[in-house]
């Protein structure tokens, strides 16, 4: 006999383009919790703290830490800039930085920067339908690059763990700015 079909726990909303169910874990990133992460530290601070500038959707279905599971997360960027930089992700290097990751885009349009750890850098374009590989031993950040909200999902292995410490300390090598409308990446100085 089959085992019994049950419907799945969590689905992810095309109407709002965010996860529902439950046991969703919700986070967001204020621009006074980015301190330090963008170039113009004094642009930053006198901005309304209370700006949402990312919100993070995680679903864990096993403890962080098991060694073979999954993690799937929704992260949403809104459009901004602190001074010309866009708004962005914090950036992380995996615990264990081996562990890789898929990110695929949902809505709007943003770029994907990834970091060796000799610092050297590659993007990619995340638009809607854009799949990505991260590999493992690679910081990863994403920028809002558009005018609407950026959406893109993540799975990632459930011991892979994050080390913000490094990219809070050494940030990457380079940013990505509002160049008269364009995106431009810079040296990181
Ligand atoms: C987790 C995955 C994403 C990020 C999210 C926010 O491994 O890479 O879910 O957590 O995009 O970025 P950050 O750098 O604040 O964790
Ligand atoms: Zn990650």
């Amino acid at each position: 006999m089959n085992a019994a079909i049950t419907n799945p726990l969590i689905y992810f909303s095309s109407e709002t383009m965010q996860l529902k169910g439950s046991g969703i874990v919700y986070t967001e990133k204020t621009i006074g919790q980015l301190a330090g992460i963008f170039h113009d530290e004094s642009a930053r601070a006198v901005m309304n703290q209370d700006t949402v500038v990312y919100t993070v959707q995680a679903y864990l279905p096993v403890k962080p830490g098991t060694d073979g599971g999954l993690f799937l997360g929704t992260t949403t960027i809104y459009p901004g800039a602190v001074h010309d930089e866009y708004f962005m992700t914090h950036g992380h290097f995996h615990e264990i930085r081996n562990r890789g990751e898929f990110y695929w885009g949902i809505q709007g349009e943003g770029l994907l920067l990834m970091m060796a750890a000799d610092r050297s850098i590659q993007t990619e374009h995340i638009h809607t339908g854009s799949i990505h590989y991260v590999p493992g031993n690679t910081a990863h950040r994403v920028a809002n690059t558009g005018n609407d909200q950026l959406v893109f999902n993540a799975c990632w292995p459930s011991d892979a763990g994050h080390d913000y410490k490094e990219i809070s300390t050494n940030g990457f090598s380079f940013r990505l700015v509002n160049n008269n409308g364009l995106p431009q990446l810079i040296k990181n100085t």
